[in-house]
């Protein structure tokens, strides 16, 4: 079983390498911002309240977002493996899904981490946020407090992998089919390990 992180702060490349990597690999995307959307756009009392955080460029609390995997787990029971996007995003997160994954014999195969500068970032959203329609992406100054709350709260994740040696890390600039290339090598590096 191949279970991915894909790691990187908002706009470094997590959605749009995942939609190639569910191509080649066949696994279950689990991206807790999509799931999120989905729950605003049925207007259910989780995704109204989520929208008031998420629009000013706050996380959502822990236990919506792992009670959200928690059930999409359960959901694909017969997986060949998971790429979780933008999940766990604080070391709370982390540990429990290190919880879940060990109920189901299941472990974490390897965080990538997409590496991106600040002010690219921002040029990408502020770029996607012309026609997504997503009011995250509309405004500098919700970005740049995307950005804050990714070092704040999310770059320590980082840290959990590591002591558990299944930490690498990536440049994310470059064309997607080059960056994604790199994700190839480096998950093919894992397969040749074990
Ligand atoms: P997400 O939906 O996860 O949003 P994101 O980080 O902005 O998206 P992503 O990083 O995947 O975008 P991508 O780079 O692919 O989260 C939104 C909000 O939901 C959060 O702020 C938070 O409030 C909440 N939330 C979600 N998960 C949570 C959790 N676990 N805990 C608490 N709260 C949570 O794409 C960006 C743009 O860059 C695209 O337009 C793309 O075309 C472009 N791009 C990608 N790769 C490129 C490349 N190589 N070169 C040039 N452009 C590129």
């Amino acid at each position: 079983m191949l279970n991915l992180v894909l790691f990187g702060p908002p706009g470094a490349g997590k959605g749009t390498q995942s939609q190639k990597l569910i191509e080649k690999y066949g696994l279950i995307h689990l991206s807790t911002g999509d799931l999120l959307r989905s729950e605003i756009a049925q207007g259910t009392e989780l995704g109204l309240e989520a929208k008031k955080l998420m629009d000013h460029g706050i996380l959502v609390p822990d236990e919506v977002v792992i009670g959200m995997i928690s059930h999409k787990l359960d959901a694909n029971k017969t997986a060949r493996g998971f790429i979780f996007d933008g999940f766990p995003r604080t070391v709370a997160q982390a540990e429990a899904l290190d919880r879940l994954l060990e109920t189901k014999d299941a472990p974490i195969s390897g965080m990538i981490a997409l590496e991106v500068p600040a002010d690219e970032l921002e040029r990408r959203l502020l770029e996607r946020g012309k026609d997504s329609g997503r009011p995250d992406d509309a405004n500098p100054g919700v970005i740049r407090k995307r950005i804050k709350e990714y070092n704040d709260k999310t770059a320590p994740v980082a840290g959990y992998y590591k002591t558990q040696n299944k930490f690498t890390s990536k440049d994310g600039i470059g064309s997607v089919d080059e960056v994604f290339e790199a994700i190839y090598k480096i998950i093919g590096s894992w397969d040749a390990g074990r």
